[in-house]
């Protein structure tokens, strides 16, 4: 049976906008306040995800959320018609009304952990949203991020969905920004690698002084066990909080693996040497370690270029090629390090840039607006077909951004109470066009 790895890319939501959220993401931070445009990010998005379809690579789209979130600014007491809940939290409490109108959703890396078949014991792909408890504004994604997988994902024989870990910090789970698996072929027994950022119920382990570890080995374990992975399929290592403390807020912005590739930063994780023994001891086949040193690539500039933010995909050739953010090929050192890469005889042959700037002032890069799920022909089927991306489904949503959404979106812009009435009539259709069900229903 033929298998694949399949990119499922976060539609941009309509109200996409630079709030400044994300403390300890510097692209979030420095670019707060500045105004945003929703309609060029969700067609950068939209670009991306259609130049995967078109090389051959199984493509697919997650709907975004419902923002503002009237059910979250409810629940913390703001009372009355959506416009007076909208009204009141903007007078009163600002900083709630903008976490409550974050597209971040967009960033499906952060939506579930993903475990395929070949590594699983019921021969299900598992999936288990990520409860993004660090930061407020990601931690009411959840809910409606498991309405949306099980409506994408829509069959009990192959798919087996969880509910999201506990909200509490030693649960810290940011899905599969974390979580890279390694494997020969994407239809056989892989490792599944977890990275966190730090050990919750251990006071004596390292972690990092200035910003937070968002993932905890706790999580993480967590995880492994509610996807029946064995242990001698995963590997847990710990990301070096020195980096955490440089921006590097995620995994998947200083390493990235695909198949039996890991590209990754010398500075990326702790205790790397013993960890990668086990690797190469579980994979029991060859597994091709990229390493960029710091002479090559600082972290300063593998921050502010996403080199490792990149996907990393198998085309239908054999060969891999890496997905970029034209913001690596800006960055002197970066795009050196990339030109070189593709001479060095390592299964990476080609770069291909993408602008997805829209997205990168917020701290997302490619690899953070796509899922990644490794299923069998049987399992591709079994799949929303509505959610695939092709020449159809592109123009559809193209043409669906352009009805629906601004291009202009100030932080000032959040209180008005027309952009939920814009948000529901678009997602209204959107659900018809993925033909998801009623995946918003319980934030009403
Ligand atoms: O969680 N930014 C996201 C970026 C997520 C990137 N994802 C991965 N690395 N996989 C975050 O920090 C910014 C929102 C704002 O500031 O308005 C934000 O949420």
């Amino acid at each position: 049976m033929k298998q694949f790895e399949a990119n499922f890319d976060g539609l941009v939501g309509p109200t996409h906008n630079y709030a400044g959220l994300s403390f300890g993401n510097v692209a979030s931070y420095s670019n707060a306040a500045q105004a945003s445009n929703p309609k060029a990010a969700a067609k950068q998005g939209l670009l991306k995800a259609k130049a995967l379809a078109d090389l051959g690579m199984v493509q697919g789209v997650l709907a975004p959320q419902e923002r503002p979130d009237l059910y979250t600014l409810r629940r913390i007491g703001f009372s009355g018609t959506d416009s007076e809940v909208i009204q009141k939290a903007a007078e009163q409490a600002p900083a709630l009304l903008n976490a409550c109108c974050s597209a971040s959703s967009m960033w499906t890396a952060n939506a579930a952990t993903v475990s395929p078949s070949a590594d699983t014991r019921d021969g299900k792909v598992h999936f288990t949203p990520a409860n993004l408890v660090d930061k407020l504004h990601r931690s009411i994604e959840p809910l409606t991020t498991g309405s949306i997988l099980k409506a994408t994902f829509n069959n009990d024989r192959h798919f087996k969905h969880h509910l999201h870990l506990p909200e509490h910090a030693n649960f810290g789970d940011e899905g599969a920004a974390n979580h890279t698996r390694l494997c020969s072929d994407y239809g056989k027994a892989g490792v599944e690698l977890f990275v966190y950022g730090q050990s919750a119920t251990n006071p004596n382990a390292p972690k990092p002084n200035k910003y937070p570890a968002r993932q905890t080995l706790e999580a993480s374990q967590a995880v492994a066990r509610l996807h029946q992975l064995e242990d001698e399929s995963c590997v847990f290592i710990q990301q070096n909080p020195d980096v955490i403390d440089q921006g590097v807020f995620h995994n998947d912005v200083i390493s990235v693996g695909n198949q039996n590739v890991l590209f990754y930063h010398e500075q990326a994780f702790l205790n790397t040497e013993a960890k990668f023994a086990e690797i190469r001891q579980k994979m029991n086949s060859e597994v091709h370690f990229i390493k960029v040193s710091t002479d090559q690539v600082s972290i300063d500039d593998a921050v502010k270029s996403y080199l490792f933010n990149t996907q990393i995909i198998t085309l239908p050739n054999g060969e891999m090629a890496i997905i970029a953010p034209t913001n690596c090929q800006e960055n002197p050192a970066v795009f050196a390090y990339l030109n070189q890469l593709v001479t060095l005889g390592t299964p990476i042959t080609q770069v291909k840039y993408f602008d997805v700037k829209q997205s990168m002032q917020n701290g997302g890069g490619p690899a953070c607006l796509r899922l990644r799920v490794a299923m069998n022909e049987l399992e591709i089927e079994a799949v929303n077909q509505h959610t695939i991306m092709n020449d159809t489904l592109f123009t559809r949503l193209n043409t669906w951004v352009d009805k629906h959404y601004r291009d202009s979106l100030t932080v000032a812009d959040l209180a008005d109470p027309q952009l939920i009435i814009e948000s529901r009539t678009s997602l209204d259709e959107l659900t018809q066009i993925l033909k998801l069900g009623s995946v918003y229903q319980f934030q009403k």
